[in-house]
């Protein structure tokens, strides 16, 4: 091929300020920016023989640590109330914009913790099932390992994700700041439904509620067919390892795609309701005001939601030329079936290219060729998952809400680029 062949073409063009199609990728089988225009050109004779090749390295370790050269790669950590009030209550930041593929590492998934992490000692960890079953049963750590465990990745959002973004003013932070209150990581554990059906469950116990060993012993209930589907999760393992202490050490219910706030870490109890119990943690929280007066309350699915994280606010600057815009996108719906870019703002839009598998309740990348010659545009990434749900705009998602509300906040991030490349987070 040569370079003429290599180089999108004008009916490559998929929308308005640069897009390419995702056509010209299968075309050229290129990830999206051609060698010959990022790197330098060098013959063989010109390959350097830096120290660490001349001399051995380190020796190995137990426990293998990031590369020195990666330390600036970590979650920016915000506590909620000054010294002394509401202990160990806070938040850490999953920096999206700094990482690449699906996989969230344990080290930097989001933390949200409200009333610190325990230290919890898992000999002494018991974990009881009680309430409308027919018979109660405590389980011992030792007891939950010899059951047979499933596997399945799957991303845990807060209910309150993306709360730098629903101020009156944009705030100028990064993409994991505003939206990083969300991790994806493959989980390892006992189904619930098995331990269910071992307690028997009272046909009339319809809602479970489930609590933390933690000093806020923060509660939700949550519909038990959430559970007898199969689809909740008593975890263990987080990618692979034991589950990290801020992460619920040595366990915690997994409730892929529902609100961060039920997937319960440290989890010690699960009592089988005949109705939900309206514990301090969903009436205090999680709730909608609509502008009618009235509030919704048990908004358990999270939204379809996107984020370019490449470029976005603090990184940079864009440069000019061809460059791939990637980012992630997930629902809790289901598989995500879709992502369109804009770089002008919303007037046009270019379907992105979505790595496989595009698993449910779970992230999944996207990507698009882009040229930019310069001008100033306005990035903008919209998702659409396999119910046929589309990501809204902020003014659609704001519609039927009172002001100031919240949680659930799925609107469509959008990035403004300068005529420096510079990156700045806006309102559309
Ligand atoms: N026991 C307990 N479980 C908890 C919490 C908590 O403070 N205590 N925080 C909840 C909230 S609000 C969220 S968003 C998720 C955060 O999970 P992570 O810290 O592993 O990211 O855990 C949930 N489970
Ligand atoms: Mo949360």
């Amino acid at each position: 091929m040569s370079s003429s062949d290599i180089l999108p073409r004008s009916e490559d063009r998929a929308a308005s300020g640069g897009l390419i199609s995702r056509r010209w990728l299968l075309r050229t089988g290129l990830a999206a920016v051609p060698a010959s225009v990022v790197a330098t050109q060098v013959s063989a004779d010109q390959l350097r023989v830096p120290d660490w090749s001349s001399t051995p390295g380190l020796v190995q370790s137990p426990y293998g640590q990031p590369s020195p050269f990666e330390s600036h790669v970590t979650r920016p950590v915000l506590g909620l109330f000054p010294e002394g009030i509401g202990d160990g209550s806070g938040v850490s930041f999953t920096p999206l914009e700094k990482l690449a593929g699906t996989i969230t590492p344990n080290g930097l998934f989001f933390e949200r913790h409200h009333s610190g992490i325990p230290e919890i000692d898992p000999d002494q960890h018991e974990f009881v099932i009680h309430g409308m079953v027919r018979q109660p049963l405590r389980f011992s750590m030792s007891d939950l390992l010899n059951y047979p465990m499933t596997t399945r990745t799957a991303f845990i959002e807060c209910a309150g994700n993306s709360l730098f973004n629903s101020l009156d003013e944009a705030q100028q932070r990064s993409a994991g700041e505003i939206h990083g209150l969300i991790g994806n990581a493959e989980w390892t554990g006992i189904s619930l439904a098995t331990l269910l059906q071992e307690t028997g469950v009272d046909p009339a116990g319809t809602w479970m509620l489930a609590e933390g060993a933690d000093a806020a012993k923060k509660s939700r209930s949550i519909p038990i067919s959430k559970a007898l589907n199969g689809d909740a999760m008593i975890a263990l393992y987080q990618n692979g390892e034991r589950l990290r202490p801020e992460q619920g050490y040595p366990m915690r219910l997994v409730v892929p795609g529902w609100q961060g706030s039920m997937n319960i870490k440290w989890l010690r109890r699960i009592k089988v309701m005949s109705g939900a119990t309206h514990t301090k943690d969903e009436t205090s929280k999680y709730t909608l005001l609509q502008k009618d007066g009235l509030a919704r309350q048990f908004t358990h699915e999270l939204g379809v939601k996107s984020v370019i994280t490449g470029p976005s606010y603090g990184i940079g600057p864009v440069r000019k030329g061809l460059q791939q815009i990637t980012g992630v996108a997930w629902s809790g719906a289901g598989r995500i079936t879709g992502v369109e870019i804009s770089a002008d703002g919303g007037q046009s839009w270019a379907a992105a290219a979505l790595q496989a598998p595009a698993l449910p309740q779970a992230m999944t990348r996207f990507s698009i060729a882009w040229d930019w010659t310069g001008g100033s545009a306005t990035l903008m990434s919209r998702a659409t998952d396999e119910t046929g749900t589309v990501q809204p705009t902020r003014s659609d998602w704001y519609a039927p809400y009172a002001a100031g509300q919240l949680y659930h906040q799925n609107a469509i991030q959008s990035w403004a680029i300068d005529a420096k490349g510079d990156v700045s987070n806006v309102y559309v």
